[in-house]
């Protein structure tokens, strides 16, 4: 079949974040546009897991709060294996306080998140000082946000006005804010990323109130960028090829989407 992606002209720009542009070439380079949410809890399987899929996925995305035995040996091995097979490492900590507050639980605590995650995300709830205070601590040392506009659990609050004022605060913050956590485009800037969880290969949810849609209609239909699959991975017989499944059925969706 022949290939009809053609690299975006955007990411020619020097106005693109340099982690949103790593990104972007990442997918470009491994035809991936899968994030693997790696919601395991021994920090031995998830190292298994970002060596195993690493060579599928433009990006991994962590819980580190859920390890039952973190250490600091264990996020230089993930690093190591993120340098490896060229991916970023997303950790999922949803700041939400005063910025003075989330800029320490960036920094510092148990898990210096700041010093290992190329990515983190922010729920936009206390207003800007929470943007200003992880960019007072990220932005020197090149690091991007993701702010969640939209979540994928039933009922969630962040529709409407709220995911407006989200897009606001995002391009107030370009410095530091590369995209958004949401369920369907909701900028037509270039510049940022959107990258969507809640995905699996059949809709549908679980009992907690999660709610699934498919990598086509995500990526194809809605607009997004990137999927973010946990269990529809995570519990398959073959995680390696349930993993290769959502990337080759998530990239073609993407570059059809493309080329519209
Ligand atoms: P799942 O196993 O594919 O349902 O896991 C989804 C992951 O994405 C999980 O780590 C959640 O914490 C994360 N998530 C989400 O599901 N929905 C959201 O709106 C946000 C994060 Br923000």
């Amino acid at each position: 079949k022949e290939e009809k992606y053609e690299t975006p002209s955007f990411l020619l720009s020097t106005d693109v974040h340099p982690v949103a542009s790593k990104l972007l070439s990442i997918m470009e380079e491994k035809q991936s546009n899968l994030c693997v949410s790696a919601d395991v809890t021994i920090s031995e399987e998830l190292l298994q897991l970002a060596d195993s899929l690493g060579p599928k996925i433009c990006m991994l995305k962590t819980h580190v709060d859920i390890l039952e035995d973190y250490t600091a040996a264990f996020v230089q091995k993930l690093q190591a294996l993120a340098e490896k097979h060229n991916f970023i490492i997303f950790e999922d900590r949803k700041f939400a306080d005063i910025g003075n507050t989330v800029k320490h639980q960036y920094e510092g605590g148990l898990y210096q998140i700041s010093s290992w995650s190329h990515i983190v995300n922010a729920h936009a709830v206390p207003g800007p000082g929470v943007v200003k205070g992880l960019s007072a601590v990220g932005k020197p040392l090149g690091r991007g946000c993701l702010l969640i506009a939209q979540m994928s659990s039933q009922g969630s609050l962040a529709t409407g006005e709220y995911t407006k004022a989200v897009l606001k605060m995002a391009e107030e913050h370009t410095d530091f804010v590369i995209g958004f956590i949401c369920g369907s485009k909701i900028s037509k800037r270039p510049e940022f990323i959107h990258m969507t969880p809640g995905v699996q290969i059949q809709a549908g949810g679980d009992v907690l109130g999660q709610q699934y849609t498919t990598p086509e209609d995500v990526l194809y239909n809605k607009g997004s960028d990137v999927i973010i699959v946990g269990r529809g991975i995570l519990e398959a017989p073959d995680r390696l090829k349930a993993a290769e499944s959502y990337r080759m059925s998530g990239w073609e969706a993407y570059t059809k989407r493309l080329s519209k």
